[in-house]
């Protein structure tokens, strides 16, 4: 049993994909790069025709009619059973679902195809190949090679582009992408929300010299005592770097505006460093201070915009910069109902957030998976708080350390793409998770594992609850390692009616800040009845009404909630056909962009809250 166990765990981090992390380039934002963003062909491929020969084994890469060759047929009596064309296009980022209706409800196999000329490469410069996203198993193949894999549809990955790889023109870069729901995947087969398939994030080159920064942290040092610093003006600012390859040189950080500059030793490829600074503007919702930071090796210079905050747990309260914060949050999936796709850009990014502001609010939960960096990015210039969360939803194999080491693995990236973002406050390992001790075990190694990574932020997740009409007892044994504790709450919704949730009280086991991470209720935005009639926009103001009425009568540790949620949103799991027709109805906003009643319940509540916490 132990023996098998080894094994599965050695066969899991010899895959190509295990280390992909390791890899990561991260702030692609602001590196030399050329976008393949684009028109690219494609084939819908069911039976994985292009990647299985007939006695399904996985072609050989020279086999011409493996879907990542494309040899010229010599004549009229060659047979070729397949190619990419001009009449099969498809746009990237975005996702499949939406583009044709052949995709629609399609899960599965799509290869997609683009050339590409090599770009322009100074002496030494060398090239890589990134995704912000694929959804969900990505084989990368460039000139009938294969560049390599990964799983997980919503954190990104690279893979270095040899020279000798490359010619000057039209490099034949082919993905197959696979958005198949598997038991021992993360998600697994059962979620909530649409599986969006495709290359649903940039795709771009990007151009480094021959050692450069591959990833960084910088951020104020979590151990000082942050009212002594703003007393002093001087403030401790830690982090480390990872290069791609050893070097005997110093590396230079900038903060030009307050006129720093420091000197970095390295040790092999990494380095560690801590430094003081003085007059620092702290990063906040009301004042989202971002700095240029600027980073340099060998002189060439990486730059970054960074905030630096200190958000902490000190008893029952959260203290941002020193200072007890309420959370006025709202639930966002990264989907742009009105045109039923996924979010893929800064304009999508500020749509979401705009909305979020509207309400007033001053955090979004980014459900239920990590959301593009254009999302992050704009969080941290409008100054909204975030809870950035793995795919750990629901009945997840808590049973397989294969699963485990998935989960650990988008971990990781997400960290790491977002760990300069002084916006993210909350990692989330995972989303109403059911209670068994596997569950627990595997939820306190992500919890462990967060914490090792990154000790700048709290971690949580959506723990269990009951709810029920007499006193919530929130022990869900998971709380004991989480920084705060997070419940979803549906009273009044799924079981009663709303008038039920005045007199339900809650209590936490742990002394810890309580946040409520979703409470909600559906509605078709523009039906409009009396407020016992389900589906009516007045129900759900009902509903909101209510349940911010408990929410007064919260024990003392209560210190925010982001409802569910912002907009409408699809999910094969809803069906009736009058209301639902496969969308979610819970947003506050319709499918269509316009805001339901319960939006202004809403906001008339963060008004007051805000007053209640300047
Ligand atoms: C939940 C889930 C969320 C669902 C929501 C609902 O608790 O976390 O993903 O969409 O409830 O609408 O039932």
């Amino acid at each position: 049993m132990i023996f098998k166990k080894i094994i599965a765990i050695l066969l899991v981090l010899l895959s190509a994909s295990a280390f992909a992390q390791e890899n990561l380039i991260v702030n692609t934002h602001n590196r030399k790069q050329v976008s393949l963003n684009g028109t690219w062909h494609y084939i819908i491929d069911p039976y994985e025709t292009g990647f299985y020969n007939y006695r399904y084994t996985e072609k050989g890469e020279k086999d011409p009619e493996a879907y990542w060759n494309n040899p010229e047929p010599h004549g009229k009596t060659d047979r070729k059973e397949h190619g990419y064309s001009e009449d099969y296009t498809i746009q990237v980022p975005g996702d499949w679902n939406s583009q044709d209706d052949i995709f629609k409800y399609y899960e599965g196999t799509v290869w997609y195809q683009r050339d590409f000329d090599k770009p322009k490469l100074e002496e030494n410069e060398r090239l890589f190949l990134y995704f912000g996203a694929v959804n969900y198993e990505a084989h990368v193949y460039l000139n009938g090679k294969k560049l390599g894999m990964h799983k997980g549809g919503f954190t990104p990955f690279n893979f270095e582009i040899p020279q000798e790889m490359l010619q000057d023109k039209g490099n034949f870069l082919v993905v197959k992408v696979d958005n198949k729901r598997h038991a021992d995947e993360v998600p697994t087969l059962n979620t909530d929300w649409w599986n969006y398939g495709g290359i649903t994030r940039d795709v771009k080159l990007v151009i480094t010299p021959q050692n450069f920064i591959q990833q960084y942290a910088l951020h104020l040092e979590q151990s000082q005592d942050i009212e002594k610093a703003k007393k002093r003006k001087k403030y401790k600012i830690s982090g480390h770097f990872k290069l791609n390859s050893a070097s005997e040189e110093k590396i230079t950080i900038e903060i030009p505006e307050i006129g720093l500059k420091e000197k970095v030793d390295i040790n092999g490829s990494e380095a560690s460093f801590n430094f003081d600074a003085k007059k620092l503007e702290l990063w906040s919702p009301k004042n989202p201070k971002l700095y240029e930071v600027k980073f340099t090796l060998n002189e060439n210079t990486l730059t970054d915009k960074i905030g630096f905050r200190k958000v902490e747990v000190s008893g029952k309260d959260v203290l941002l910069n020193g200072e007890k914060i309420f959370m006025r949050g709202i639930c966002i999936h990264e989907e742009i109902a009105p045109e039923v796709r996924r979010a893929t850009n800064t304009a999508d990014a500020h749509k979401l957030l705009g909305w979020a502001k509207e309400l007033n609010a001053n955090m979004v939960r980014l459900a239920h998976y990590p959301h593009n960096e254009y999302m992050t990015r704009a969080a941290d210039s409008l100054g909204i708080l975030v809870w950035s969360e793995i795919p750990v939803y629901w009945t997840i194999n808590f049973k397989s350390d294969a699963v485990l080491e998935k989960a650990k693995k988008q971990l990781d990236e997400m960290i790491i793409r977002d760990q300069n973002k002084a916006s993210v406050v909350i990692w989330s390992v995972g989303n109403e998770t059911p209670v068994s001790e596997a569950r627990t075990e595997f939820m306190k190694n992500l919890v462990m594992h967060a914490k090792e990574k990154d000790d700048t932020r709290m971690i949580s997740a959506a723990l269990e609850v009951g709810y029920n009409r007499g006193t919530n007892y929130i022990d869900d044994p998971l709380g004991e390692y989480t920084d705060i504790v997070s419940v979803n709450e549906y009273l009044g919704w799924y079981g009663d009616l709303p008038h039920a949730k005045v007199k339900s009280k809650w209590e936490t086991a742990y002394n810890k800040p309580l946040f409520f991470s979703e409470t909600g209720a559906g509605s078709k935005g523009g039906f409009h009845a009396d407020k016992e009639t389900r589906w009516s926009e007045e129900f759900q103001e009902w509903y909101f009404e209510e349940t911010l009425k408990m929410m007064e009568n919260m024990p003392d540790n209560y210190m925010g909630i982001a409802p569910w949620i912002l907009v409408d949103f699809r999910s094969p799991k809803r069906n009736n056909p009058k209301y639902q027709e496969g969308w979610n109805r819970k947003g506050l906003i319709d499918d269509k962009g316009n805001k339901k009643k319960a939006f202004y319940t809403l906001k008339e509540y963060y008004d007051k809250k805000e007053k209640e916490f300047e």
